[in-house]
């Protein structure tokens, strides 16, 4: 794979700068808004009882769900209909960047809005976390903060811009991370402004 001059690592985390050029993040965020026709963003609420800042939805056999009862995946959107089907361009990049024959079973669709943000946690609800985990970013720019595989300590901080991708395996996999804030205006790809994050993970 061609490798781009800024691409990096921090902490495992692998980030291959504007993997997607624009036509490819164009296509892409037109897939993502015919899955969100099919199955619209809704806003989880923390097994605490908070509302999330960041809207969801997900393609795939199965999608992250969260509500008072703990996070989980569930086979149909809270709407009954079955989740869309992941879309190709997707799951192109999953079989590029893993080299792996098996397919995601899930692509998480995170929306930030204004000032949406989402607090440091570990992704911990697949039955195999050996599995890597493939982050996608488009529209506005976005605060990352890579912490540890434990809660609390040191973190580093990074951008994350429209286009980019990241590589969770290994040490990274289980890694705390969050994002503070999303800089609104930074990207013009979706109408109406705002993030995506595309999240693909093999679930069961
Ligand atoms: C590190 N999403 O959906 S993407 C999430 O930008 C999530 O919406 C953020 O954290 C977002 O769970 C961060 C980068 C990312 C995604 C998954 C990871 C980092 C990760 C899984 C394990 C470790
Ligand atoms: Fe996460």
């Amino acid at each position: 794979m061609a490798d781009h001059p800024s691409d990096l690592t921090v902490r495992g985390v692998r980030i291959y700068r504007t993997l997607l050029d624009l036509k490819a993040q164009q296509q892409m965020a037109r897939e993502i808004g015919t899955v969100v026709a099919q199955a619209p963003l809704f806003t989880p609420r923390t097994p605490g009882g908070r509302k999330m800042s960041v809207r969801m939805t997900s393609a795939g056999c199965c999608g992250w769900f969260s509500d008072h009862r703990g996070y989980r995946y569930i086979p149909r959107h809270p709407s009954g209909q079955d989740w869309p089907p992941i879309p190709p361009s997707v799951l192109a990049v999953w079989a590029q960047l893993t080299g792996l024959d098996r397919m995601p079973d899930c692509c998480l669709v995170n929306f930030y809005g204004g000032r949406a943000r989402l607090g440091m946690h570990q992704d911990r609800d697949e039955a195999d976390t050996a599995w890597p985990v493939v982050s996608v970013s488009l529209g506005d720019s976005a605060r990352f903060r890579i912490g540890n595989t434990y809660r609390g300590g040191p973190t580093q901080s990074i951008w994350l811009e429209s286009g980019d991708v990241a590589v969770l395996d290994d040490e990274a996999r289980l890694i705390y991370h969050g994002i503070d804030r999303v800089k609104a205006g930074t990207s013009s790809l979706l109408n109406g402004g705002g993030r995506i994050n595309l999240t693909l993970r093999v679930v069961y």
